[in-house]
């Protein structure tokens, strides 16, 4: 048994069609990659044939792959609605497939239609790196004047809306539809342009679903899979919601603490877990992250390091992992003692990164630069490494 644990460092890895390369990953320091099988179509199982041969790819490249990130939960899931049982039972087949090669934390989240938003993702910071942003302004723009989603108006301030139209008049049609293009990148399967009448119909498909039914249907969908996870030494690790509030009048269910304790009280078992994001649970002011990793020490299952810094306006940018209004040192302190009680190591990546350096010059997905995240990296490294020290 060794005497201390640290962090299992680790990267996301989209596949072979990443322009950031294992031997990339392998030589910022980390003994682990993250990835999912990207090609498999959102709700269909994941066979055993792949897993291993994806397997097989990073460990030829000297690393694990023990955390997928993300076994996406289908639409009609979070719905409850069409082939939604079919989705489930497929839902298990790949947990077993996982577990039968070996993985060991599985990835997902429960948001509807969209996954992350941010209205820019090359926002310049003051020492020439880029940086992923949310505008709040910007996006009542791309809400009101560009998606034109129907109601809209009702969930802004009259003064919001004001500033909106003006900052729309503003802007000429190749800022238009940059705008757009950015908002909608956080979609999955989002290397088909979704038109607009497409995502006001993926909108309009949850009418009907607030919140608490939301919930209910993710704590029926843990019901049916964590007795699976479970018997199959599975651990869940749900990822909070990014913005973590509620966006284009979809319901948002794992923004705060009282969603993380709800969940935890639906399904108790630890194989319900969290990947504590601090990076999302960070954008809001009113959620105590130290506390929260506390309280549930026992299920964070793997962790998303990463900080933003936000404004009173409702915008924030992703900052240097160090920086922001997150303070990384009591959160590393906290998840230093977790380990050592638990004697675990826990995975981590450091979420995203800045475009710095020769990032500028490379299409990398938002957020997924390499140097930009190795900085990161290392900086959390060290930080470690000094607590483990003291
Ligand atoms: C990630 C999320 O890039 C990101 O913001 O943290 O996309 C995350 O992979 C998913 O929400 C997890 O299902
Ligand atoms: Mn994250």
């Amino acid at each position: 048994m060794p005497d201390k644990y640290y962090m299992q460092q680790s990267m996301r890895w989209y596949g072979p069609d990443d322009t950031v390369s294992l031997s990339d990953i392998r030589q910022s320091g980390c003994e682990a990659v993250v990835t999912a099988l990207h090609h498999i179509p959102i709700g269909e199982v994941w066979p055993k044939n792949d897993i291993i041969e994806r397997k097989d790819l990073i460990e030829a490249a000297g690393m694990r792959w023990t955390v997928i990130e993300s076994l996406p939960v289908h639409d009609e899931i979070k719905k409850k609605s069409g082939d939604y049982s079919n989705w489930i039972s497929n839902y298990k087949e790949s947990l077993r497939n996982v577990a039968a090669c070996g993985l060991e934390v599985v990835t997902y989240n429960f948001m509807p239609v969209l996954d992350w938003l941010r209205t820019d993702i090359s926002y310049s910071m003051p020492d020439g790196g880029k940086a992923l942003y949310f505008n709040r302004i910007d996006f009542i723009v791309f809400d009101l004047f560009l998606l034109q989603r129907p109601d809209a108006a009702k969930d802004y301030t009259m003064t919001e809306i004001a500033a909106a139209r003006v900052r729309f008049e503003q802007m000429d049609t190749s800022k238009r539809t940059q705008l757009f293009d950015n908002c909608m990148l956080g979609l999955p399967g989002s290397k088909i342009p979704f038109t607009r009448e497409q995502i006001l119909e993926a909108l309009q498909s949850y009418h009907h679903i607030n919140a608490t039914k939301l919930k209910q249907h993710l704590f029926e969908f843990l019901r049916e899979i964590i007795p699976v996870a479970e018997e199959h030494g599975l651990k869940m690790a749900i990822h909070p919601d990014d913005p973590p509030y509620s966006i284009l009048g979809l319901p948002r269910i794992m923004s705060t603490a009282k969603d993380v304790a709800d969940l935890v009280a639906a399904v108790p078992s630890t194989s319900n877990g969290l990947c504590f994001c601090t990076g999302s649970y960070g954008a809001r002011a009113d959620n105590d992250l130290v506390a929260m990793l506390h309280q549930h020490a026992d299920r964070v299952h793997f962790l998303h390091l990463r900080n933003t810094a936000r404004d009173n306006a409702g915008n924030f940018y992703e900052a240097d992992h160090l920086g922001g209004d997150t303070d990384m040192f009591d959160i590393m302190s906290e998840v230093w003692k977790i380990m050592q009680q638990r004697k675990i190591s826990i995975p981590m990546r450091p979420d995203h990164g800045h475009q710095i350096l020769d990032d500028l010059n490379k299409t990398t997905y938002p957020g997924y630069s390499a140097i930009g995240r190795l900085k990161g990296l290392a900086e959390l490294r060290g930080m470690e490494y000094a607590i483990s020290k003291s």
